[in-house]
């Protein structure tokens, strides 16, 4: 151990020495370590370049290190920081208002994880619940999906059905319902008098890009306006243009009552997340009844600011549809059996691989050493979401990568 501290740090392997030896085992990375990031690009300690094509699970939409971010964050960052939420600042109004008028918003709560958004978004209806539609006290339920991910909190992996997520973490929160995701006579079936709210990711991120079937989030909609249940929509990681469009929901035409925004929120500067309400649903919050530490914080606002005016200001969203339609077309276009499916919507897109395919972590591995960073998840799906400022000739400079590898090469 001695030798480790004091050892001089040079090499990929010197630092994964030290990872392993300080770090805990929660994470299974790839071996590449890196130092440097601007743009979709990223660079490792021995100079290597690599495409982001993971974006901190679309936390970077807005590319890496985004210089006006970056100033913002250090201009703010000179004069105040944190307040804690005893007092006002000058930057939490302007915060609301920008964010609250780009998504159409009544009000909003900030927070700073995305888990701390959803479990927000869970108390608040669950209060609502209570409070404004009758519900008898402790029995609120909340409907939520299968393969859902919301975040590693308890309550949150208490209603994941994934095994890893969930094994060793027990007991859990009760007042909660699985229903089939994509299924809405599922959905129907499964509301009662004692349901509060319905959660769903609009497009299933890490579920591998599970876009639910046409006209499935209309009837979410319909069903709960007709039941009077909230729906919560966690727009997290599909937020913030990176389906091409600045909320997910917007594909489906219709508005959650509580819509989730994280990640790119700060363009990857800093943790900052809202909980944002299309009606007066946050109104049975009352002083005292929630908050958090760093919630709403000066240096947050200030970086969130920065990163929504970059996202419209430089038309990222636009180009996340453009150059998302050119990217799944060209990976569709990949003729080879050792495909199952290409799916995907804006710069949120998937390629399922057949089972006998190798697995997608091999594949993510053979696209590291080719200068391309993507991320496998369930075994056999590799997400490809690059930062939501990507060219067509960035594109092109990793398609014959892409078709390499996914034919099998390595
Ligand atoms: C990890 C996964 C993705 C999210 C949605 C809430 C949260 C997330 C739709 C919670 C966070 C992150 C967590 C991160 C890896 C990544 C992830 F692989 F874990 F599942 F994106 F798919 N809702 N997703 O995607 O937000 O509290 O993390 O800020 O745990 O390693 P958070």
């Amino acid at each position: 151990m001695d030798k480790l501290i004091n050892a001089p740090l040079r090499t990929t392997q010197d630092y994964i020495a030290i990872e392993d030896a300080f770090g805990a085992s929660n994470y299974k990375p790839l071996d590449v370590v890196l130092a440097r990031g601007e743009g979709v690009y990223v660079w490792d300690v021995e100079g290597r370049r690599y495409l982001d094509c993971l974006s901190s699970y679309s936390a970077v939409n807005q590319g890496h290190c985004h210089p006006k971010i970056l100033a913002a964050l250090t201009e703010q960052a000179q004069r105040l920081t944190i307040t804690s939420r005893a007092f006002r600042n000058d930057q939490l109004g302007l915060f609301y208002q920008e964010l609250c008028a780009l998504t159409h918003s009544h009000e909003m709560l900030p927070m700073n994880s995305g888990a701390e958004a959803v479990e927000t978004a869970l108390k608040v209806a669950r209060k609502w619940g209570y409070e404004v539609k009758g519900v008898a006290e402790d029995r609120a339920e909340i409907i939520v999906a299968a393969e859902n991910f919301h975040g590693r909190t308890l309550a949150i992996v208490g209603f994941s059905t994934d095994p890893v997520s969930r094994h060793g973490f027990g007991p859990f929160a009760p007042g909660f319902r699985i229903v089939p995701y994509g299924d809405a006579a599922r959905l129907e079936a499964a509301i009662t008098e004692n349901t509060v709210a319905v959660l769903l990711e609009p497009i299933q991120g890490e579920a591998g890009v599970i876009i639910p079937p046409p006209g499935y989030l209309q009837r979410a909609r319909d069903l709960c306006t007709q039941h009077r249940v909230i729906l919560i929509l966690d727009e997290i990681q599909t937020g913030l243009g990176r389906t091409g469009k600045l909320l997910a929901e917007e594909h489906d035409g219709i508005e959650a009552d509580l819509s989730l925004v994280g990640k790119a929120l700060s363009g990857g500067f800093y943790p900052v997340s809202a909980v944002l309400s299309n009606r007066e649903v946050m109104d049975v919050l009352k002083p005292g009844e929630h908050g958090s530490t760093f919630g709403g914080n000066p240096l947050a606002c200030a970086v969130a600011r920065a990163a929504l005016r970059v996202l419209i200001e430089e038309d990222m969203i636009g180009n996340a549809a453009r150059q998302g339609d050119y990217l799944l077309a060209a990976l569709k276009d990949i003729r080879t059996d050792r495909i199952k499916e290409v799916r995907g919507r804006g710069l949120m897109i998937a390629v399922e691989l057949q089972p006998d395919a190798g697995g997608a972590r091999r594949a993510a591995e053979a696209l590291m050493r080719r200068g391309i960073l993507c991320k496998e998840t369930h075994g056999n799906i590799l997400r490809i979401m690059p930062p939501l400022v990507i060219t067509q000739d960035q594109i092109d400079e990793a398609l014959p990568h892409f078709r390499a590898v996914l034919m099998g090469g390595d």
